[in-house]
Protein backbone atom coordinates (compact mmCIF):
# COMPACT_ATOMS: atom_id res chain seq x y z
CA UNK A 1 0.00 0.00 0.00
CA UNK A 2 1.16 3.40 -0.79
CA UNK A 3 0.89 6.75 1.28
CA UNK A 4 -1.18 7.89 -1.61
CA UNK A 5 -3.52 4.69 -0.96
CA UNK A 6 -4.44 5.42 2.46
CA UNK A 7 -4.79 8.82 1.68
CA UNK A 8 -7.50 7.62 -0.40
CA UNK A 9 -8.96 5.08 1.76
CA UNK A 10 -9.06 7.80 4.91
CA UNK A 11 -10.86 10.17 2.92
CA UNK A 12 -13.65 7.86 2.18
CA UNK A 13 -13.96 7.62 5.93
CA UNK A 14 -13.37 10.96 6.68
CA UNK A 15 -13.18 11.26 10.43
CA UNK A 16 -10.21 12.37 12.58
CA UNK A 17 -10.16 9.10 14.27
CA UNK A 18 -9.20 7.50 11.47
CA UNK A 19 -7.02 9.92 10.64
CA UNK A 20 -4.90 9.60 13.55
CA UNK A 21 -4.86 5.90 13.47
CA UNK A 22 -3.66 6.10 9.86
CA UNK A 23 -0.89 8.33 11.45
CA UNK A 24 -0.41 6.08 14.02
CA UNK A 25 0.67 3.42 11.57
CA UNK A 26 3.19 5.61 10.15
CA UNK A 27 4.62 7.26 13.19
CA UNK A 28 6.69 3.66 14.40
CA UNK A 29 8.46 5.78 17.21
CA UNK A 30 5.35 7.70 18.19
CA UNK A 31 7.58 11.53 18.40
CA UNK A 32 4.19 12.86 16.42
CA UNK A 33 6.31 13.13 13.12
CA UNK A 34 7.01 11.06 10.33
CA UNK A 35 9.85 10.80 8.52
CA UNK A 36 10.71 8.66 5.34
CA UNK A 37 12.17 6.13 7.30
CA UNK A 38 9.11 5.50 8.82
CA UNK A 39 7.26 5.18 6.38
CA UNK A 40 9.47 3.39 4.59
CA UNK A 41 9.64 0.54 7.40
CA UNK A 42 5.96 0.18 7.38
CA UNK A 43 5.56 -0.30 3.86
CA UNK A 44 7.99 -2.80 3.80
CA UNK A 45 6.31 -4.31 7.47
CA UNK A 46 2.81 -4.37 4.97
CA UNK A 47 4.49 -5.69 1.99
CA UNK A 48 7.31 -7.77 1.56
CA UNK A 49 6.60 -7.42 -2.38
CA UNK A 50 6.47 -3.51 -2.51
CA UNK A 51 8.34 -2.04 -5.31
CA UNK A 52 7.78 1.62 -3.84
CA UNK A 53 11.77 2.80 -3.35
CA UNK A 54 13.04 4.72 -0.86
CA UNK A 55 13.20 7.85 -3.61
CA UNK A 56 9.31 7.17 -3.90
CA UNK A 57 8.78 7.32 -0.19
CA UNK A 58 10.79 10.27 0.34
CA UNK A 59 8.93 11.97 -2.39
CA UNK A 60 5.81 11.39 -1.13
CA UNK A 61 7.29 12.56 2.72
CA UNK A 62 8.32 16.12 0.27
CA UNK A 63 4.91 16.48 -1.21
CA UNK A 64 3.49 16.74 2.63
CA UNK A 65 6.34 18.39 4.23
CA UNK A 66 4.85 21.62 4.27
CA UNK A 67 7.16 23.51 6.86
CA UNK A 68 10.18 21.68 5.16
CA UNK A 69 11.50 19.80 7.93
CA UNK A 70 11.90 16.41 6.15
CA UNK A 71 9.21 14.94 8.32
CA UNK A 72 4.96 15.04 8.37
CA UNK A 73 3.28 16.00 11.42
CA UNK A 74 -0.27 14.79 11.78
CA UNK A 75 -1.35 18.40 10.72
CA UNK A 76 0.38 17.87 7.19
CA UNK A 77 -0.91 14.30 7.25
CA UNK A 78 -4.53 15.64 7.34
CA UNK A 79 -3.96 18.44 4.81
CA UNK A 80 -3.90 14.97 2.09
CA UNK A 81 -7.24 13.86 3.84
CA UNK A 82 -9.11 16.98 3.51
CA UNK A 83 -11.50 17.09 0.77
CA UNK A 84 -10.59 19.79 -1.91
CA UNK A 85 -13.54 22.54 -1.04
CA UNK A 86 -11.47 25.02 0.99
CA UNK A 87 -10.49 27.05 -2.13
CA UNK A 88 -7.50 29.22 -0.83
CA UNK A 89 -6.19 32.05 -2.80
CA UNK A 90 -2.29 33.73 -2.31
CA1 LIG B 1 6.94 18.97 8.36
Amino acid sequence: MTLLNLCLQVMKASSDDRAALSFSLFDADGSGAMDSAEVMGMLLAGAKDSKTSFAQVHDMIRALDEDGDGTVTIDEFKVCLAPPTTATTH
